[in-house]
Formats: C-alpha cells, sequence, structure tokens
C-alpha cells in the first residue's frame, strides 16, 4: 500500500529507504497499526496535518450549528424542537471535543479559532447554504449528517489516539442525527399535504450536490491525501468515501419516493455501484474561496457570538482564579 502511494500520490512522498531514523520508526509503528499519542514523537509535518484538519473539522461543528439553530424557534411541534435542540447541542459537545484533541498536539484553541473568525480558516464548505425550509432540517439530518458519519466512522480508526478516541463518541451521536432527519423526511413523505411533499423534495434537490462536495476534491486533485493516506489520518479516499455514501443513500431515497437532481444517476451492474453525473467543483471552490450564498453570514454570526460571549469567558477565568486561589489559602 505505502509503496504504491509513493508512486501515485499527488505529491511524490518518502520511500522508508529516503526517511532519516526517527521517522523510519514512526511509519513503521503506523504501518502496525499503533496509535500515535500525544506524547509519542512525530515529525512536524504530520502534527501540522493533523492540526489543520482537526481544527477545520471543530470549526464545521461549531458553524455547523447556525444552519439548524435558525429553525429552533420554529419547529412544527414541542417533540421536534427538543430534537433539534439536542442535535445543535450535540453539535457544540463535537467540537468541542475537537478543539480538546487538538490541543494535545500543542495547538492554541484561541488562535485555532482566531484563524476561522478572520476568514483565514476552512471549515465544511455545506455549511455555507441556507436553510430554507422546515424541510432542510430532515435534508441536512440525512444528507448531511449522513455524509459526515461516512466520513467519520473510518476516522474512528485514525492513526492519532486523541482524534481517533473523539470520534467514536461523535459517531454514536452523528448516527442519531441521520436517523431523525430521515424520519423528519419519511414522516413528511407518508403523511404530508402536496406542499410539504414538494418542501421535501426541494430541499433534497438543493442539498444533494453540496452533501457530495462534503467529500472533498477528487483524488487526482486532492494535495493532501497521498501523504495522509501513507500517515493513515486518512484511511480511504475522497471518491471511495463519496461512492460509498451515494451507495448507501439511494436505497433510502428510493424509499423516501424522491429522486436527486441527477440524470445521469444509474445502477451499474458491473461496477456494483451507482454511477452519477459530475460535480460542479468550480462552484466547490468558490464556496471555499469566501463566495458561497451564506460564508459572510456565517461568520459575522461567529464573530457576533464570540464578541457577546466574552464577559461569559472572563468570568469563567475570574471565577477559576479565586477557586484556585482559595485552594491555594487552604
Ligand atoms: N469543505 O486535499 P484535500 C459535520 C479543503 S461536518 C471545505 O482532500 P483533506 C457536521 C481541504 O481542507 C463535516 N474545505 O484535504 C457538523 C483542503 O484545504 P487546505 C466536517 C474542504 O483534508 C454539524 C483542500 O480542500 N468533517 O461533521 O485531506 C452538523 C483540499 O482537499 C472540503 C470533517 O471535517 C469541504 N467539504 O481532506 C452536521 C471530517 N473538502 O486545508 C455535520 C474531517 C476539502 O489544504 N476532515 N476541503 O487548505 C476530513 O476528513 C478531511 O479534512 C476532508 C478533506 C475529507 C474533509
Amino acid at each position: 500500500m505505502y509503496a504504491q502511494l509513493v508512486e501515485t500520490g499527488v505529491k511524490r512522498l518518502k520511500t522508508l529507504d529516503e526517511m532519516a531514523p526517527e521517522e523510519r520508526a514512526f511509519q513503521e509503528k503506523i504501518d502496525a497499526e499503533i496509535k500515535i499519542e500525544a506524547k509519542n514523537w512525530m515529525p512536524e509535518a504530520y502534527r501540522q496535518t493533523l492540526v489543520r484538519q482537526i481544527s477545520q473539522h471543530a470549526h464545521s461543528e461549531i458553524v455547523g450549528m447556525l444552519p439548524e439553530g435558525n429553525w429552533v424557534t420554529r419547529a412544527p411541534t414541542l417533540k421536534r424542537k427538543l430534537q433539534l435542540m439536542a442535535k445543535v447541542q450535540d453539535e457544540a459537545g463535537h467540537g468541542l471535543y475537537l478543539y480538546s484533541a487538538m490541543e494535545t498536539l500543542g495547538a492554541d484553541r484561541d488562535v485555532e479559532i482566531g484563524k476561522m473568525l478572520a476568514g483565514k480558516a476552512k471549515y465544511s464548505s455545506i455549511f455555507n447554504y441556507p436553510t430554507l425550509t422546515w424541510a432542510d432540517m430532515g435534508a441536512v439530518g440525512w444528507l448531511v449528517d449522513g455524509a459526515a458519519i461516512v466520513n467519520q466512522v473510518v476516522l474512528q480508526r485514525t492513526s492519532y489516539g486523541p482524534y481517533s478516541r473523539a470520534m467514536v463518541r461523535i459517531c454514536k451521536e452523528e448516527s442519531f442525527h441521520q436517523r431523525q432527519g430521515y424520519e423528519m423526511l419519511l414522516t413528511m413523505m407518508r403523511y404530508g399535504t402536496p406542499a410539504q411533499k414538494e418542501m421535501v423534495q426541494d430541499a433534497i434537490n438543493r442539498f444533494w450536490w453540496p452533501s457530495l462536495m462534503m467529500f472533498g476534491p477528487s483524488d487526482a486533485d486532492s494535495p493532501n491525501s497521498a501523504q495522509s493516506m501513507a500517515w493513515k489520518i486518512k484511511r480511504q479516499g475522497n471518491d471511495e468515501l463519496r461512492q460509498r455514501f451515494i451507495d448507501q443513500t439511494i436505497p433510502q431515497l428510493e424509499l423516501l419516493g424522491c429522486t436527486v437532481p441527477d440524470p445521469d444517476l444509474k445502477w451499474n451492474e458491473e461496477t456494483g455501484h451507482y454511477d452519477f453525473g459530475e460535480i460542479q467543483w468550480e462552484e466547490f471552490y468558490q464556496v471555499l474561496k469566501g463566495n458561497g450564498p451564506c460564508n459572510r453570514e456565517r461568520l459575522e454570526a461567529r464573530c457576533k457570538a464570540t464578541k457577546e460571549g466574552a464577559w461569559v469567558r472572563e468570568a469563567a477565568v475570574a471565577y477559576a482564579k479565586k477557586q484556585q486561589a482559595k485552594r491555594s489559602a487552604a
């Protein structure tokens, strides 16, 4: 596997023979499926790649609260409101575990969050799309969390111990999120009015392609994949995970009685997978550049929350200092 990556990766990777002894021992540990822990030696580039990926992941969880938080006050029933609130709170928890995992690599939480607020750090492209109707809550749960799980189940086996352990609980909660989204759409499709059914189809039409983009560019255009896979930070390529998501989602789509906006989607008997149409990568890169429908709005909301929550953080620090002083005096 490693030798193959050396040859086919976007960037040429070092062979084991070309590595310094410490780096070679590190790679052999990875190849033997031994987890890397916070205090172990690691190449600086491995550390930086993890800080990049885990911080982006954490920012995605926190920004990901916004499109759904938008609907908490407008949920149609008390039960739906409770479900949505629980889901949004779970996302906050995921962000916090992930920032903690990132801190074990020596990164500073405030610095990394500062980069996101300044528009210099990425978060998942999907959260730059608006949630226009209640059916979007179902589509986000089913498609967005569904795509997130396909990627994150694999990350439970990532080579960095603290990240892999954080993913275990996150996956359990994401699985509940996916189910609640699907159940919501199924209820609307089975018992809803024609207008509600139309709303479901419209939500799927808008979220389908952006959900496929969540897996990142095609492997051939992914600058980080080859090295991340050699280090087993990523265990599977972006294309393979995207295909897995499509293959498991289409039967659920059929059960809903809906369609996706892709005339080229069809089952391929030979490959045992669904073929699908071309993804509009130009749209993806525009969203990454800050030109998506909601990029500005999302960053403004996070900056406002950071400013307005400053007094809470200051009070918490003052309280902790007071408690510390009391303990020292005792
Ligand atoms: N959006 O070389 P590549 C969730 C960037 S949300 C934005 O393939 P990599 C949830 C990529 O960062 C899901 N940027 O990169 C929360 C790289 O840029 P830089 C969040 C993207 O890292 C609330 C460049 O494109 N999940 O869970 O090897 C409610 C080239 O890409 C995206 C995670 O973060 C994108 N979609 O692979 C509901 C999972 N795709 O940094 C749900 C952890 C790519 O070189 N992350 N880029 O400037 C990963 O698994 C990997 O980072 C990715 C990308 C597969 C996303």
